[in-house]
């Protein structure tokens, strides 16, 4: 097998080599979705940064154009890094990024603007950089932690946007105002702040609403809006989102009393994604949120493939009903890829059993189960020892081979015929003290790959969910080295990265599977396997 290429992606966006980060500045204009982001246009470990630009009618398909932003400027000609797309009146797209104005190990950050040389081109292949860069200059607190502004939001009298930050391991979302876009000015308190977060990168803060699932415009205000603020956390890797209230005169935030804002909050997804950024899209009302997920092989195997990187799936995005979390799933539009496909009805799996679903290829494929099971009774205690644990230390104490009472049950995806490898996405479901049910969802790499020196963690969150109906749902997204997986019709999502070595191309199996003592029934499966889109990214 050839190691460039046999882990690569067939659907999910990666360019043809180098290295990938963030997702930069998407947005649609004139008939075109744009996506940016960070690439190292000379190799496939981070550095060189430059703003990578490809567009797409259906954000599946894509056309791969230049670089649009790059260094060439005193204010950026050590780097550009994160930042978003704003579409001022008039349908001007205007991007904000971060500069970086020293070398290594000062990294001194300020914000800059681009603004396209051609409206009339929807490729907007050409961005200008105006003289009066950089708008925001350095910080004179913490120059080399001042990055990644977000999109700019109108409140009628002012534009505004945020930039993250931290101080002495606190995290920030300084906010900015403007009038003009031009000249702005820092406001005499940050948005919100969270002590022992450490930085704060690629902040995100936009409108929901818990009436409908259309998204909603950034500046858009209103009785019953709430706003979400996401921060992607530079020590851990991890992102964590509070949904709360948002005062727009006054610039308060404050998080729900039902959303935690730190380690223990709520992720967009429990595994492998980070730096994640949403648009509103004007054109189906929708939000959509776009993550990056990196290897997790080694830097020396990143060399030899000659890439690293890829982009998840787009999602759209919105407030479940409960106003207590976000509910994401894929966009419609990568539905269009399905080919041959399988479906099945009613399977029984008693414990121990695993059933294969033929017919499909199984290294790329789209799934989607509603397993169902007839009593809650055997769902075991949720050890209150367990308490002071997260999700992913029970589920990696457990695996999905120790037999359980309701559950383990699940998907082995990416697996090998004789199960040498494989990557469960599974969950089981226990009764906490207060006799609620507590549902763990778990997408392990444990057994994912028979090659050492990969980092392979047993990913895990909790889900939300009742389950007086006495069934959940399962969709993962398989793609050669990717598992990307929504649970309870997307209230708990994980992704994972995985090189098997067996399980490769027509090798690779996927199985529904049981190894709990409660009886399970697959209500219905339905299974495609993945065309790869025609265009290159
Ligand atoms: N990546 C960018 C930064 C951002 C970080 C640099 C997050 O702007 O803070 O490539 O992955």
């Amino acid at each position: 097998v050839d190691v460039k290429l046999v882990h690569r992606t067939g659907y999910h966006f990666q360019p043809q080599k180098h290295w990938i980060n963030d997702p930069n500045g998407p947005m649609f204009y004139k008939g075109y979705y744009h996506l940016f982001y960070q690439y190292n246009p000379k190799g496939s470990v981070w550095g060189n940064i430059v703003w990578a630009h490809s567009v797409s009618k259906d954000l599946i398909n894509w056309i791969a154009l230049e670089p649009a932003i790059f260094p060439s400027k005193p204010f950026d000609q050590y780097g550009c890094w994160s930042g978003s797309a704003t579409i001022l009146p008039g349908n001007k797209p205007v991007i904000l990024y971060t500069g970086i104005v020293s070398p290594d190990p000062e990294n001194a950050q300020v914000q800059n603007y681009a603004v396209p040389a051609n409206y009339s081109d929807p490729f907007l292949r050409e961005w200008v950089k105006p003289d009066n860069n950089p708008l925001v200059g350095v910080h004179t607190e913490n120059p080399s932690a001042f990055r990644d502004p977000t999109t700019a939001w109108f409140d009628g009298g002012h534009w505004k946007m945020l930039v993250g930050s931290s101080r002495k391991h606190r995290g920030i979302a300084y906010l900015y105002r403007s009038k003009d876009f031009k000249k702005w000015k820092r406001s005499p308190h940050p948005l919100h702040t969270k002590a022992e977060t450490g930085m704060w990168e690629c902040p995100d803060f936009y409108p929901v609403t818990p009436r409908s699932e259309d998204g909603l415009d950034n500046s858009k205000m209103g009785r019953g809006i709430k706003h979400v603020l996401k921060v992607s956390l530079n020590s851990t890797r991890y992102e964590y989102y509070t949904i709360g209230r948002y005062n727009r005169v006054r610039d308060f935030y404050v998080p729900d009393n039902t959303s935690v804002d730190g380690w223990a909050g709520l992720r967009y997804d429990y595994g492998n994604f980070y730096a994640s950024k949403t648009f509103y899209d004007p054109i189906k009302k929708r939000r959509i949120l776009w993550g990056w997920a990196n290897e997790s092989d080694s830097q020396i195997d990143d060399v030899q493939k000659g890439w690293a990187g890829i982009q998840l799936i787009p999602r759209r995005i919105w407030l479940d009903p409960s106003g207590r979390q976000l509910v994401q799933w894929p966009i419609e539009e990568v539905e269009g890829l399905r080919g041959s496909e399988l479906h099945m009805r009613n399977q029984k799996l008693d414990m121990g059993v695993h059933v294969e679903v033929t017919g499909i290829t199984a290294a790329q494929a789209d799934v989607d189960v509603t397993f169902s099971f007839k009593s809650l009774e055997k769902a075991k205690s949720f050890d209150p020892e367990w308490k002071n644990l997260d999700a992913q230390d029970v589920c990696d104490s457990m695996g999905s081979t120790i037999q359980g009472g309701l559950g383990p049950f699940g998907l082995l995806t990416l697996a090998s015929k004789d199960l040498e490898e494989y990557t469960p996405v599974f969950f089981r479901i226990f009764k906490a003290e207060d006799q609620k049910l507590k549902v763990l969802m778990c997408s392990d790499a444990k057994r994912s790959s028979l090659a050492e020196g990969l980092y392979k963690p047993s990913f895990a969150g909790f889900v939300d969910v009742d389950l007086s109906d006495k069934k959940i749902s399962l969709r993962s997204l398989i793609d050669n080295s990717v598992v990307e997986s929504f649970g309870a019709q997307g209230k708990t999502c994980i992704s994972s990265r995985v090189y098997p070595t067996l399980a490769i191309y027509n090798n690779a199996h996927l199985f529904v599977f049981n190894n709990g003592t409660e009886p399970i029934t697959v209500d219905s499966l339905d299974a495609w396997s993945m065309n790869s889109p025609s265009e290159m990214n």
